[in-house]
């Protein structure tokens, strides 16, 4: 038996959960520790609100409350949503608790007594107005990267790169509004680089191959451009004070406070805390979206070995960004699928959107959300196929078996193979949860119950029953045994339909790791049996489409007041034959580099089918070449090559331009092999 702790990311408290923060780190998480529970481990987890930093002072601002009023609000409403779609934390905690103050604190000083920190005054932007120090989202300006006008002063939404105030052109304080001016100021920083030197690089090298790709190559490419030190103190009135004599105004940095909440949390639960935390085997796991990988996988590794009394995470499966609608899931533009709201409008049906994100889960890449889509799953796969299945072989046995599990005969070969597809699902459902790799598992689940329809309709047992009651107790004994594997399998996934499942057969939930032959006993009386999922309708669907298209249409129009769309150009008419001279084919991103000395340019690599070549595109300003790779993209391949600076680039890819200057890929929408035509 192996310990683990599991944690999800703390939500900041200052907006409710949308689907793309449980498709992110809560829905994986849930599965993995129902998963290790079922399998007998030893298993806490847990998660809380952040309920620091900047984001939360931010909204306070916003709604004219105060920071406590806004988590105590958010707080109330993020812990409800999670209840209701059954994350089964042990604890959800929050960082405004005292225990997680005095953690935080003690954890700052063990390091500064330790003589780890290093202590520095350095210049930092005030705002002479507000008369406050403007830290990471006080301030606002120019990403030096990408250009974007509105990158905070700790990060650039628009290209991804991380920043601090001293890096913006053109600052400004979001208080004022003003250009701030620069005052002294003391801080404490973690020495980021000299940790690298000392065995970060090498630990990170070292789970080359047990990390997700995704994960490992964001942590390399920052490990490349050499870490630097960072501060974990701030000039701010909101968050846990830093524990030293003369440091009025001054808290700890959010981002070494959040993380030291899941230690807190663990606290707060049990007393036998440090065995999750301390214990040289106790496997700590953390689930997150990729914007939190560096906290994760650098500096809160980082904290815990310069500490020395703790275990640093042995896994951090981060997922990608569930997009909506093929937009942007967005809190401050109101494009999203909130929680709260989905379940006033589909109430009971909790379920069902744990099975669509599962299923689409961003796991590799981006992915997206939509309502046709989540329609179709439901009814194609839960309905048609899962809850088909478990209604067809309930009602079979309630008309030819009394209701009760039938007794057994020696099986058919096709009796067998139905057996070996229960195994086979198990084993592989198994496999896929302990390497995170949910999509797959899910999807194993749903064709165990299409072999037990393919199993019903090739065995007919209501063509049988008039001469030959005993086969047909066998098959319904089969299949009912195909019913009480799924509901044990299914609970991971979706654990109220497996809670159904297990009352309609009247047993109690049986252990997966004793999950070895027969669960069912012959003679023992059925449940009721209940509707798993009812099928959605045309109707709700295209309520909730038009609900995000009201949304939209209100932030455009909004958008637009502020910066009118110019006319979209026309151009002057081609024939068919011109048209047709241009090469255009699908390729796939295998490399891609900065080009030296410019801000533009990136250098790629493209898979075309049947050879790599090389393309210089002007992409650079919107996309971080590590987060592009493996992009589908659309290439005009005929295009004469050209040299620019000093490369021969073959070929051109094609974007996307809003109005905004913004670039975007053009790609398939199924599919496609590098080397298909477009046309
Ligand atoms: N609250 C950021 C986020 O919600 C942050 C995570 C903390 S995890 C220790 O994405
Ligand atoms: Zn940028």
């Amino acid at each position: 038996m192996s310990r683990y702790l599991v944690t999800s990311a703390l939500p900041y408290a200052n907006g409710p959960l949308h689907i793309g923060h449980l498709a992110g780190a809560y829905l994986p998480a849930d599965i993995y520790v129902r998963y290790l529970r079922l399998t007998g481990e030893d298993v806490l987890y847990v998660c809380g609100s952040d309920e620091h930093g900047v984001p939360i002072t931010l909204r306070a601002r916003k709604e004219g409350i105060s920071p406590q009023q806004v988590v105590d609000k958010y707080h109330g409403i993020i812990k409800k949503s999670f209840e209701d779609f059954g994350i089964s934390f042990d604890i959800y905690h929050r960082t405004s608790e005292k225990i997680h103050h005095e953690t935080a604190q003690e954890f700052f000083k063990i390091l500064y007594d330790k003589k780890i920190l290093i202590e520095e005054e350095s210049e930092q932007y005030y705002d002479e107005e507000a008369k406050m120090f403007l830290a990471d989202r006080y301030i606002t300006g120019t990403c030096p990267n990408c250009g974007n006008e509105n990158a905070y002063g700790d990060q650039c939404e628009r290209c991804g790169k991380s920043l601090s105030p001293r890096d913006l052109i053109n600052p400004h304080s979001q208080l004022s509004g003003k250009p701030p001016v620069l005052k002294k100021t003391k801080h404490w920083y973690l020495p980021l680089d000299k940790m690298q030197k000392e065995w970060l690089q090498k630990w990170i090298e070292s789970k080359k191959d047990e990390w997700k790709i995704n994960v490992y190559g964001q942590c390399k490419s920052w490990l490349d451009q050499g870490l630097q030190p960072r501060a974990v103190t701030r000039d701010l009135d909101w968050g846990v004070k830093v524990p030293l004599p003369n440091t009025e105004g001054k808290v700890l940095y959010v981002w070494f406070d959040a993380p030291i909440g899941y230690i807190s949390a663990t606290k707060a639960l049990t007393k036998d805390w440090k065995k999750y935390w301390q214990d040289k085997d106790a496997r700590l796991i953390h689930f997150i979206g990729k914007d939190n990988i560096v906290f994760h996988c650098i500096i809160f590794p980082a904290m815990l070995k310069a500490h020395g009394e703790f275990i640093i995470p042995e896994n951090v499966p981060a997922n990608e960004f569930l997009n909506l609608e093929g937009d942007k899931i967005s809190t401050s533009r109101n494009y999203a699928v909130w929680l709260n709201e989905y379940l006033e409008d589909f109430p009971a049906k909790k379920d069902e959107l744990r099975y669509v994100l599962t299923s689409i889960a961003p796991e590799t890449k981006d992915s997206d959300f939509s309502w046709k889509d989540y329609q179709a799953r439901v009814n194609n796969e839960l309905v048609a196929t899962f809850g088909n299945f478990v209604n067809r072989t309930l009602v079979l046995t309630q008309k030819y078996c009394e209701n009760k599990v039938p007794q057994h005969d020696k099986p058919t070969d096709k009796d067998e193979e139905c057996i070996v597809a229960i195994k086979k699902a198990k084993k592989k459902i198994s496999e896929c949860i302990e390497q995170f790799r949910f999509r797959e598992a899910l999807a194993e689940l749903i064709d165990l119950s299409r072999a037990g329809n393919k199993y019903l309709a090739e065995t007919e047992p209501w063509k049988i029953a008039n001469d030959n009651l005993e086969r047909v107790n066998t098959i319904l004994y089969v299949s009912l045994e195909v019913v009480a594997y799924l509901a044990v399998l299914a609970e991971p996934f979706l654990p109220g339909t497996s809670t159904k499942i297990l009352r309609m057969l009247n047993i109690q939930k049986p252990e997966w790791k004793n999950l070895e032959g027969k669960i069912l006993v012959p003679g023992n009386s059925l449940g009721q049996s209940e509707l798993l999922f009812p099928k959605i309708e045309d109707a709700e669907i295209e309520k909730q489409i038009q609900k995000l298209h009201s949304t939209k249409n209100m932030s455009e129009a909004k958008s637009e007041i502020q910066n009118p769309k110019s006319e979209i150009a026309g151009k002057p008419e081609v024939t068919y034959d011109e048209f047709t001279k241009m090469d255009l084919r699908i390729a796939t991103i295998l490399t891609a580099e900065r080009v030296p000395q410019t801000d533009k340019l990136l250098k790629l690599t493209l898979d075309t089918g049947n050879e790599h070549r090389t393309v210089v595109s002007g992409i650079a300003k919107d996309y971080e070449p590590e987060t592009i790779i493996g992009q589908k993209v659309l290439l005009l391949a005929n295009l004469a090559p050209r040299k620019i600076k000093g490369i021969e680039s073959r070929g051109m890819i094609l974007m996307a331009e809003n109005s905004k200057g913004e670039l975007s890929f053009v790609a398939p929408t199924k599919d496609s092999e590098n080397g298909s035509t477009v046309k």
